[in-house]
């Protein structure tokens, strides 16, 4: 059974939902840049490069740019951050469909280049924070609590020409605009969490088919590092200002499974865990680096910055809460694979015993109640799934209805596993469908790929009128809400 107060939700991300992307003083990021995911705007930052002609590039993990390019927007192509749904301008009504579903909890980031336009400032920018004193005001009228992503991939561009999370100084950066915004929205906002799958700035490397060396290594360990002090900064800066405050790390949980019963694959699985998950949950957890962490760093000739106060700020930084996205397993072996899925994230061997989404996606319930047992084991912290869903294809029928029986059936294996878990001793304490409302996809840039409970008329080249439509999973969530998971 689910605690009679368990936080059930949803969650989008600023960048993939607010549109204004240059309104009200806000300043800009690098995913402003993206193009639109369709066939013919694949997944790209626009730019101009040194010459002065237009241009794109792939947008990789650590995607940087030419020498003597810059970002810009070019004439006739589909931004989808631009606009986004336009939660900027909708969210009353957004939230209002949350509140009729019955949300306890919503999930959303602050764009830091919204507080901060270029990062460095003294002062923040004051459009930015009345807009989220408003979004918070607006979920307080239907007691729906906020769980604000302190950051989800918006860093300012000036921050990131200055060398983004590569240069220490950004953590001062940081820790002013944390201090801002846990002293504006102190009373309104006690949930919390730092980075967004923090764990991606390494655990990512290689599932972009980046041909991952030493020195990409190397750039994404440091950084990693840096992220690591901002965050526990961040909790410490947080429980000074307010000792309610709740926050979370977040990591981005994919189970690995070994290909065989060799031992060879059962020890891969064992260090694609460490690094890939228990890497950044020991330090966000433990407050140190894990043991492990030299073979990892000696494995790519890694030599860290760290320095001894950096140490004693990682263990006062510890976080309250354990979070994660889980979506999907992955399969790992040290043998030759014929049967390979692979794009949009996914990666490694096709697990014959699981079937798989549009975009690859292993389709594991299962999968989510061992991750849980593990993480349960490890931190004995409570812990909150901040992102679970399915990205779906959904059609308009000729009634104008969605009928998603298919994102239905999703939830509700996952939600049954999660009761599992649960019976099993996991201090569960809430759970935020990822994408409550169709939004744009992170890894593609489309809104083709949707989750929500809400669909938004808005296509992949940004045609549509934006008008929302409730799904059939709309009244099905609100039942699962209601009876608190046993209406499944
Ligand atoms: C996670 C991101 C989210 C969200 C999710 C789904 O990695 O934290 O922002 O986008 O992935 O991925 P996608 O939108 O690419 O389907």
């Amino acid at each position: 059974m689910f605690k009679d107060n368990f936080l059930w939700g949803g969650a989008i991300a600023a960048n993939q939902s607010e549109g204004a992307w240059n309104l009200d003083g806000k300043g800009p990021i690098l995913l402003d840049f993206r193009t639109g995911g369709s066939k013919k705007n694949p997944r790209m930052l626009t730019i101009i490069d040194k010459e002065g002609n237009p241009g794109k590039i792939p947008i990789t993990r650590g995607t940087r740019l030419p020498d003597g390019a810059q970002y810009s927007i070019l004439e006739n192509i589909y931004y989808p951050s631009h606009e986004g749904i336009d939660f900027y301008h909708r969210y009353k009504d957004d939230i209002k469909l949350f509140a009729e579903m019955g949300f306890k909890i919503f999930r959303l980031s602050i764009c830091w280049a919204r507080i901060y336009p270029t990062g460095v400032e003294d002062k923040p920018n004051q459009e930015g924070i009345n807009y989220y004193k408003d979004v918070f005001n607006e979920l307080k009228k239907y007691n729906i609590e906020p769980l604000v992503t302190l950051v989800h991939s918006e860093m300012p561009l000036h921050l990131e020409e200055l060398g983004g999370w590569s240069n220490r100084e950004t953590i001062k950066h940081f820790d002013r605009y944390v201090r801002t915004v846990f002293e504006e929205f102190k009373g309104l906002v006690k949930y919390w969490i730092t980075f967004n799958e923090i764990n991606n700035e390494v655990g990512m490397l290689e599932m972009f088919g980046n041909t991952a060396n030493d020195e990409t290594y190397q750039t994404a360990y440091q950084k990693l590092h840096y992220e690591f002090v901002a965050s526990a900064h961040a909790v410490k800066i947080g429980h000074e200002i307010d000792e309610k405050n709740i926050i979370g790390g977040m990591i981005c949980g994919i189970p690995h499974y070994p290909g065989s019963n060799d031992p060879d694959d059962i020890l891969l699985c064992r260090y694609t865990w460490e690094k890939a998950i228990f890497y950044s949950g020991d330090v966000l957890c433990k407050g140190e680096y894990p043991v492990f962490s030299k073979r990892l760093w000696k494995e790519h000739n890694v030599v860290l910055d760290i320095t001894s106060q950096d140490l004693i700020d990682l263990k006062e930084g510890i976080v309250d809460l354990y979070t994660f996205s889980y979506y999907m397993t992955n399969v790992v072996t040290t043998h030759e694979v014929t049967d390979v899925v692979s794009g949009n994230f996914a990666a490694g061997a096709r697990n014959p015993y699981l079937k798989y989404s549009d975009w690859g996606w292993a389709y594991d319930p299962k999968g989510l109640r061992y991750y849980l047992e593990v993480i349960n084991d490890r931190y004995q912290k409570p812990v909150m799934i901040t992102e679970n869903g399915l990205g779906a294809k959904d059609s308009l029928d000729s009634d104008n209805t969605i009928n998603d029986d298919y994102r239905i059936e999703y939830l509700r294996d996952h939600i049954i596993e999660m009761k599992k878990a649960v019976e099993n001793g996991v201090n569960l304490i809430g759970y935020t469908a990822w994408g409550c409302i169709d939004i744009v996809s992170m890894s593609t840039g489309q809104m083709s790929k949707r989750y929500g409970f809400i669909y938004v008329d808005r296509d992949d080249e940004g045609a549509g009128t934006l008008k929302r439509i409730k799904k059939k999973s709309f009244n099905w969530y609100k039942k699962v809400i209601e009876s608190n998971g046993n209406k499944l």
